[in-house]
């Protein structure tokens, strides 16, 4: 099984499929093709014709999109352990993963992951300060409702990968969270899978200018 993911510093989308698949401790190879680079495009259509990263390479089978990559290694690698057990805990969590995954929108393109940067005093948007707002009170229902003091929803499931480049975006950015929150976010900074994507970010030589706000 291979995974193609963009870089590891910038690549918020490859860092979902990616935390789920290291976490969870499956095998598979990965292939890094640097974001905005020349070649990018003509190497990333040589496995998708979505021509973005991350794609899922396995059996023969393509599959593009963190979500569907996600959903994909849920079913046939993780037996569904990739949400919760519980009906309601899981429509949560897949609520929560595709507000992720459609929204957010001012969050994402003023506060660009960039897992090694920190900024002192950085001045946040209003736009900005309410998706964080939201996703605040977004986490806290999540272990309000699984009673959790792990992962959002109990045991680490999709919705904590889907959610790992906020927790990178809010840790260089120097977002200010409650205890309870900064404690989640603490949990999943500290999991050996992200500590290892982080040193990857770290040796990684390219910039991209307009991630580094
Ligand atoms: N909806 C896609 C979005 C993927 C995406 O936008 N990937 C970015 C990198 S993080 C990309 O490949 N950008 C290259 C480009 O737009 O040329 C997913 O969730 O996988």
């Amino acid at each position: 099984m291979q995974l193609v993911i963009g870089n590891h510093n910038y690549s918020s989308w490859s860092l979902r499929a990616w935390l789920l698949m290291r976490h969870t401790g499956l095998k598979f190879e990965t292939l890094r093709i640097a974001l905005f680079t020349p070649g990018f495009t003509d190497q990333i259509k040589q496995y998708s014709s979505a021509a973005k990263v991350p794609v899922l390479l396995d059996n023969g089978q393509t599959i593009w999109d963190s979500l569907a990559i996600c959903e994909y290694i849920s079913e046939q690698h993780l037996n569904g352990a990739g949400w919760p057990v519980d009906i309601q805990l899981r429509a949560h969590a897949r609520s929560s993963c595709a507000e992720m995954h459609s929204g957010f929108m001012a969050l994402r393109n003023e506060m660009p992951m960039n897992c090694r940067r920190t900024v002192d005093n950085f001045s946040t948007s209003e736009a900005s300060r309410k998706d964080i707002e939201r996703i605040c009170q977004l986490w806290d229902e999540a272990l309000k409702i699984s009673g959790s003091e792990q992962f959002l929803y109990g045991d680490f499931s999709i919705a904590d990968a889907f959610y790992a480049p906020v927790i990178y975006r809010f840790n260089s950015y120097g977002v200010a969270l409650t205890p309870q929150l900064e404690a989640y976010k603490e949990r999943v900074l500290n999991l050996p899978a992200c500590q290892e994507w982080l040193e990857l970010a770290r040796q990684e030589t390219e910039v991209i200018e307009e991630e580094e706000v």
